[in-house]
């Protein structure tokens, strides 16, 4: 067999874009820069190894294909234990109010001021590349590169956590993640290992409730509280501390999908919220949020029906507001998804002076194990020099050699105190960073949990007769369906246990939808209390009438009409919505002739991918539709969905009359424009109990 390979210039071969022989459409040179091995030499051939012969056997000699493959094999490094799945993006911070009176740290004194920062949201208990939307918590944390070094506000979408101390957090991750023999559920609450744990751990009720809520399925990153959950402390001057809570309020306000939805949109579209992130940011849509103080002293915090140290427990708003002092902006998406999504290493320790840590023994904990898990997971002490990890303020340390050291230092001392070379780096008492003088109480040593930790159930109480009727359905139909995947019968026992605790009601919906009996409530460690109710817990609640940060899917097809879709497109967007065309096939002839690209095909965009719905066929396509069943589920999931819908004349005759779907004040005609693009602001909540068996 006769080859017909040129052995001397490989651009004359294959054509790599096209995978036939002919020209390659790119050629190195004076505009494209030559592609070399990782020492600097230029390569010839990047299409074939080295062979004894052109059907010959391969030659070990062959660096290039070794070089290349070696760093192949080894592209991958162990992902996050908890939330390995996870989105960043780059922005910066801005205060504008200065909180001079409690702290010196200047990124919360000097005003006016844009500091770069990076933000990365996650999902906790899936893997690198499971969905984005479980039920589950997501984790804010955000790295502010302040002039007095990094500060990490390591927190979650929801202001407290499941455990209260440490030593419990193994425990809680193992039961959530896959169960150990069969290596499943991934991404899931909802199994037997799960509530077992939960089951027997009361102090996670507060928290559960939290995950059994739509803040769990969040709409949008952007549509996202951030909360730095555990109390810090401010330092000032004079060296007083004040108690702080940190929180991100979301310009967009707060939404959560349908738990239906949810399932429907992680195989739509497994990288639903990342790729909204990375759209708004291209379309210059920044994601926005306020920053927040909960601000209060020593002796208000006494005063407290809770301890503000145990970190299940939220500090109402309406007890200590919020004050917003400041934003937070994300205007760029990464360059480079691993060199600083992933390897970004936050530490809950890094904070600049000024700044300092409660006793709180679940952020204690943390303390330490941020930092090595960064040594295992990065595998190297130096993984500060990585570009996203590296201050942005001048720094200087004695630290040395390591895997992966960056830098070359200079001299001859790396140690300190010395009188070799007086330029190198010493401590400075005035400017460092100085812990809080606290005055400490001679306790007895021991393994004890505070009594003040003791109430379990008056924060989930207060958190589920603080939320609109629909949440509280949404609320008890998570449970059910998370309870009903759970086999063994005694731990459901044991949860509806609890639930009397929460809520009497509550515990009895979620008893009839699994159809059990109620058992006796496990006997509290502490009273339970009727605390007032916090609407800003609610999330329907906190979601504003507005079409900004939301989509519109509008179906077109063969001789649809261009005036009727740039009608709905211009007032879309001129409300702040983007716009999606789907359309049976990817092209399709408009009914003046011109060709247009839809953005979607729609057996690839169902509805649950958009807020509202528009559809603009004509009879023929619209007859066709009638008889493809991802079509009838567009309009189908969009009504159960509780969504606007416009529809023209032929979706009517064609489609909508073959689904049960009743016309009510969010399915309009397509002549009233107005009528959709408000409705398409919110959701037609009332429909929901006629569409769904809710709890
Ligand atoms: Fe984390 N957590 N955590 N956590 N956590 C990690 O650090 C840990 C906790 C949070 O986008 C790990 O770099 C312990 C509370 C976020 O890179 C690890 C305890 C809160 C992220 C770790 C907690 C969080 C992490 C895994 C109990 C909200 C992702 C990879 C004492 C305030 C940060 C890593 C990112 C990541 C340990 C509890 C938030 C293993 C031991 C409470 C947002 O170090």
């Amino acid at each position: 067999m006769k080859d017909n390979i040129n052995h001397n210039d490989p651009a004359k071969d294959m054509n790599p874009q096209t995978g036939k022989g002919g020209e390659p459409q790119y050629q190195a040179g004076q505009d494209v820069p030559n592609l070399t091995t990782q020492q600097g030499v230029v390569i010839s051939d990047n299409q074939n190894s080295l062979k004894a012969g052109p059907r010959g056997p391969a030659l070990l000699e062959d660096f290039v294909l070794r070089e290349k493959i070696t760093h192949f094999d080894h592209e991958r490094i162990p992902e996050r234990i908890v939330h390995a799945r996870g989105s960043g993006a780059h922005g910066y911070f801005e205060l504008t109010e200065s909180l001079e009176e409690y702290t010196t740290a200047k990124i919360l004194t000097e005003t006016g001021k844009q500091t770069p920062l990076f933000t990365r949201f996650s999902t906790v208990a899936g893997n690198k590349g499971s969905k984005d939307t479980p039920r589950d918590v997501r984790g804010f944390a955000v790295k502010i590169y302040t002039s007095e070094g990094n500060w990490d506000i390591v927190g979650n979408n929801m202001p407290i956590f499941f455990i209260q101390d440490a030593m419990k957090f193994p425990d809680f991750v193992h039961a959530v993640k896959p169960e150990p023999d069969r290596g499943f559920p991934q991404a899931a609450s909802a199994h037997d290992t799960f509530w077992d744990f939960v089951s027997l751990t009361p102090e996670t009720m507060h928290n559960l409730i939290w995950l059994m809520s739509d803040r769990a399925i969040p709409r949008s990153l952007r549509m996202m509280e951030g909360f730095g959950i555990h109390s810090y402390r401010l330092i000032n001057k004079e060296g007083k501390s004040t108690f702080v809570r940190f929180h991100w309020k979301p310009k967009l306000g707060v939404q959560g999908l349908t738990w239906d939805e949810a399932v429907k949109i992680s195989g739509a579209d497994p990288d639903y919220n990342r790729r909204d992130l990375f759209e708004s940011i291209e379309a210059g849509d920044y994601p926005e949020w306020e920053f927040g103080v909960q601000l209060f002293t020593e002796e208000e915090a006494e005063k407290f029906p809770f301890d503000h140290l145990d970190a299940t427990k939220l500090i109402p708003e309406e007890l200590v507001p919020v004050k917003i002092i400041g934003k937070m902006v994300l205007n760029r998406y990464p360059d480079n998804f691993f060199a600083e999504t992933e390897q970004v290493a936050f530490c809950p320790s890094h904070l600049p002076p000024g700044i300092d840590f409660s006793n709180d023994p679940l952020l204690q904990g943390r303390l330490f194990s941020y930092l090595d898990t960064q040594l295992s997971r990065l595998g190297s002490p130096n993984f500060a020099q990585i570009p996203i990890n590296a201050p942005k303020c001048p720094f200087a340390h004695n630290q040395q050699d390591g895997h992966m050291q960056m830098q070359v230092p200079k001299g001859r001392t790396l140690y300190e105190p010395q009188s070799l070379e007086p330029n190198k780096p010493r401590a400075n008492y005035k400017q460092g960073f100085k812990s809080y003088d606290e005055q400490l109480d001679d306790g007895v040593k021991g393994r004890v949990r505070a009594e003040s930790f003791a109430d379990h159930y008056s924060q989930p109480r207060m958190f589920y007769r603080s939320q609109t009727a629909t949440e509280q359905a949404h609320i008890a139909s998570a449970f059910a369906f998370e309870l009903g995947k759970v086999d063994t019968a005694h731990v459901r026992t044991r949860m509806l246990g609890h639930l009397i605790n929460i809520d009497q009601e509550l515990a009895e919906r979620v008893a009839k939808a699994l159809g059990m009996e109620l058992p006796e409530a496990p006997k509290p460690s502490a009273p339970i209390q009727d605390l007032p109710t916090s609407p800003a817990v609610q999330t329907i609640g906190l979601s504003p009438k507005t079409l900004k940060g939301r989509q519109i899917g509008i179906l077109i097809g063969e001789g649809s009409s261009r005036e009727q879709i740039e009608k709905f497109e211009k007032a879309a967007k001129a409300a702040g919505a983007s716009v999606k065309i789907v359309a049976p096939s990817k092209e399709a002839v408009l009914d003046e002739g011109t060709r247009v690209q839809a953005d979607e095909r729609i057996a690839g965009a169902p509805s649950v991918l958009f807020d509202a719905v528009v559809s603009i066929i004509m009879p023929d396509v619209a007859k066709k539709l009638a008889n493809d069943s991802s079509a009838l589920d567009w309009f189908n999931d969009a009504f159960n969905h509780c969504k606007a819908i416009a529809y023209c004349p032929a979706t009517e005759k064609h489609i909508l009359s073959k689904l049960p779907i009743e016309k009510d004040e969010f399915v309009t005609p397509l002549d009233a424009v107005d009528e959709f693009i408000e409705n398409a602001k919110t959701r037609l909540w009332e429909r929901e109990p006629k569409v769904r068996d809710l709890a």
